[in-house]
């Protein structure tokens, strides 16, 4: 069957990557991308492509009637460290940009979402190891509480009007081909540039700070796999918990030494320290393993090995 598909925000990290893996699998003129700037070369040669401000509703309508679009990923958000220094830009843009889509679905414009939400949703009080699908959840930062709250939207927005919306909490996110910007977890990908380029790097989280993490492969597979999934295998409509695995800057920096032996870390923990001490350090996923199959395939020592290959190349 032929869909069209919008992204809004396919600049970003997950963006560049799930729209080249979308246009991969449904051709390149079915998948629309659009941001409020351009992207890489990659991304702007590889299909159709919109400015557009994801708080413009009438805009982002304007697209979905033009380009007649069945589905709709929202992966525009400001993220962690960025949302603490600006609160209310955040949240303007993670909650606005959020009912837009939704709305449009009310409206019947468009026949499902797909939308990001993060561990950032877990705060402080939160049990940390195997942090479970349902537990307390408190975020202690403007974006965590722009996610929860966008949970709570959807599921809402699915009971009450029957919005075909669904998510995960994307753990911190490890790719090559677009840096992240403005996140907690952003050490885990700088830290493979710096290991090429200087051979040290001096890391703003604590050597012991456990987080959940995941290789962009596996973020993408699972993004897609959940869209593909019926309906009827889809039992949680707030956002479901994924996983992959769990390290620290100690960790990593072992792992990177595996192939650059002179490789050195060192630490200088900043605000972004206290976010991280917020967040769990695993994730139980046994409910997106049983209702849509999900499994990682990465762990660390792959993703290593990936990360260097893709970066020195
Ligand atoms: C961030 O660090 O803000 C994000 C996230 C965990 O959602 N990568």
């Amino acid at each position: 069957m032929h869909k069209s598909i919008l992204i809004i925000g396919a600049c970003g990290q997950i963006g560049t990557e799930l729209t080249l893996a979308l246009r991969d699998k449904y051709g390149k003129d079915s998948v629309i991308a659009s941001d409020i700037r351009e992207g890489n070369s990659e991304l702007m040669a590889s299909g159709p492509f919109e400015l557009l401000d994801a708080t413009n509703y009438e805009a982002i309508e304007d697209v979905v009637m033009h380009y007649e679009i069945d589905e709709v990923y929202l992966m525009a958000a400001m993220l962690s460290a960025t949302a603490e220094k600006f609160p209310m830009r955040a949240w303007n843009l993670n909650m606005n940009s959020l009912f837009n889509v939704l709305n449009l679905a009310k409206e019947k414009k468009i026949s499902k979402i797909f939308w990001p939400s993060s561990i950032a949703v877990f705060g402080p009080n939160t049990p940390k190891i195997n942090t479970e699908q349902n537990t307390i959840m408190e975020p202690s930062t403007v974006y965590g509480i722009s996610k929860q709250s966008g949970e709570r939207w959807c599921e809402y927005y699915f009971k009450k009007y029957g919005v075909d919306v669904r998510s995960v909490r994307y753990p911190g996110l490890i790719s090559w081909k677009t840096l992240p910007g403005g996140g907690t977890t952003d050490y885990a990908v700088e830290i493979y540039h710096k290991a090429l380029s200087d051979k040290k790097y001096n890391c703003f989280l604590k050597e012991d700070t456990v987080l959940p993490m995941m290789f962009m492969d596996d973020a993408i597979r699972a993004t897609i796999d959940i869209m593909d999934s019926k309906p009827e295998q889809i039992k949680i409509r707030s956002s479901y918990n994924l996983a992959a695995m769990s390290f620290d800057p100690a960790e990593i920096a072992n792992s990177i030494r595996k192939h650059i032996p002179e490789f050195e870390i060192s630490y200088e923990p900043d605000f972004r320290q206290h976010i991280a001490d917020s967040w769990p350090s695993s994730i139980n996923d046994a409910d997106a393993q049983k209702d849509w199959g999900w499994k990682p395939k990465f762990d660390l020592d792959k993703t290593t090995k990936e990360m260097l290959k893709q970066l020195r190349s």
